[in-house]
């Protein structure tokens, strides 16, 4: 008889909830099927089994908040079909991983503050992948679509440090190694949960400031419901309320004529679907916002108090908040520096598509560096977007509208499109966000910027 245990589910992940149980006894289970779809507060997850055999008996319920290390089902491992084929063992499948977003902001002054989340956080990290580390067979990485298994650049380290950082709760591909090599030695690890235990300190310190002030009882003015918050919607409002308390945003504004570029792009209209795809601002802006990152670096960086240091990111990859049923997604366009205009559409278009089913990897959400909010296709004159953290600037996008512009000594109609750029102060100083938009929008105006400066 084998027993399935609830696998360590990644970084300070202790518990989850079961949405649903796949198997149910006298079921044949393999090897790597999935058993179990689990909601943590960072995603929903499939996870595989790391038995195979026939299923005796099942000991959790769709519902029930489940604890690592925890029994779920035991398997007869004679029973029928048993056996794993070879190559099932070495290939585990990508985890369908559902919406571990953001979502929209309570807007903390009267302006509709809205804000994506995601990944990377201080406040509240995404583990690299769902890793999966069934308690008798060693670790074992779950691949994520499009990205190499984690254990293909394992970290070096003794096992005894594994097991202390298994023990603890810590990832230890995170943790920087000191020794010799990059090794990573028993002492990182402990540094490493430390600093973990100040930033989760500090965030429920902000949280709990929030929180406490309690709510007049509603239910005397009338009827309410009172529904709980999901665990990925918790997260979501830690993260946005931790930027918001962290980051001191500025938001510039201004307004960018693409008369001439809407002209462009219904004329190009046609070759755009030639390869499949709708040309459409958005897209234009990705291109436009990582050639601009380019000539203002400060705007592809993060900043760290703890070291007082600023880091400075040498890639250009583009978050784009997605609307979609189940609230705000944020994929990132990896390297959009790389792409041409059409292969930025079709990556926004298919990730779009996977998020609003989805189907979205935490891949796919993850190494974001600026993002773009365009909620110009619902309408709105401006907002002022959250920074996404650990960015340090996030551009927002308002309806374009034709509006009359006083050009040489006469009203003329122009197409305006709205751009709302927020911004972190520590390290972005107000002539520099102008700056920066200044230039986002003379290559709206006149594309040749960027084949010149881009
Ligand atoms: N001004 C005027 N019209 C706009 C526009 C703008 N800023 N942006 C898009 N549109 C128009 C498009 O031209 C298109 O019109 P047609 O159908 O007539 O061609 C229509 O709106 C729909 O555009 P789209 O959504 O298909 O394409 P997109 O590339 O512009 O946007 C995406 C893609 C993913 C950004 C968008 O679908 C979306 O989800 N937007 C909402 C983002 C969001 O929720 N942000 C909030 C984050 S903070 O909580």
């Amino acid at each position: 008889m084998k027993q399935f245990v609830i696998p360590e589910l990644g970084e300070n992940i202790q518990s989850a909830t079961i949405v649903k149980v796949l198997i149910k006894p006298g079921d044949v289970v393999q090897q790597d099927q999935s058993v179990l779809e689990l909601e943590t507060d960072k995603a929903t997850i499939e996870v595989p089994s790391d038995v195979s055999g026939k299923v005796v008996e099942v000991k959790v319920n769709e519902g029930d908040q489940v604890e690592i290390g925890q029994l779920v089902f035991t398997v007869d491992a004679d029973g029928a079909a048993a056996t794993v084929p070879e190559e099932k063992k070495e290939v585990q499948p990508a985890p369908v991983v559902e919406t571990p977003a953001p979502a929209e902001t309570p807007a903390p002054a009267a302006a509709p503050v809205t804000a994506p989340v995601i990944e990377e956080q201080v406040a509240a990290p995404v583990p690299a992948a769902p890793v999966v580390n069934p308690p008798a067979a060693g670790p074992k990485v779950i691949p994520v679509e499009n990205q190499p298994p984690i254990l293909q650049n394992a970290a070096p380290a003794a096992p005894s440090v594994r097991r202390l950082a298994r023990e603890i709760g810590v990832d230890v591909n995170q943790v920087k190694g000191t020794g010799p090599g990059g090794r990573i030695l028993l002492d990182d690890v402990k540094l490493h949960s430390k600093l973990m235990h100040q930033q989760r300190n500090e965030v429920q310190h902000i949280s709990a400031e929030q929180h406490q002030q309690p709510l007049p009882d509603f239910s005397k003015y009338g009827d309410v419901e009172t529904v709980a918050m999901s665990n990925i919607r918790q997260k979501t409002a830690e993260h946005l309320s931790h930027a918001w308390h962290t980051i001191p945003h500025v938001t510039q504004f201004d307004k960018a004529d693409i008369t001439q570029l809407e002209e462009f792009r219904k004329s190009y209209a046609k070759t755009a679907e030639k390869f499949g795809v709708k040309l459409t601002v958005t897209a234009i802006l990705v291109k436009i916002i990582s050639s601009a990152m380019k000539t203002f670096p400060q705007f592809n960086a993060s900043v760290d108090m703890q070291n007082k240091t600023i880091v400075y990111k040498k890639y250009f990859n583009i978050g784009i908040a997605v609307d979609t049923e189940f609230g705000l997604i944020v994929p990132v366009i990896k390297n959009a520096d790389r792409m041409n205009i059409i292969e930025i559409s079709k990556e926004i278009n298919a990730l779009a598509e996977k998020a609003r089913n989805k189907k979205v990897g935490v891949a796919d959400l993850q190494g974001g560096c600026f993002t773009i909010t365009n909620l110009g296709g619902i309408g709105g004159t401006s907002f002022t977007p959250i920074v996404n953290s650990p960015e340090v600037a996030i551009l927002g996008v308002s309806k374009g509208s034709i509006e009359p512009v006083y050009i040489n000594g006469k009203f003329e109609p122009r197409l305006m499109l709205p751009l709302s750029l927020s911004y972190d102060h520590r390290i972005i100083d107000g002539a520099d966000g102008i700056r920066f938009l200044r230039w986002v929008i003379e290559a709206l105006e006149n594309p040749m910027k960027l084949i010149i400066e881009g």
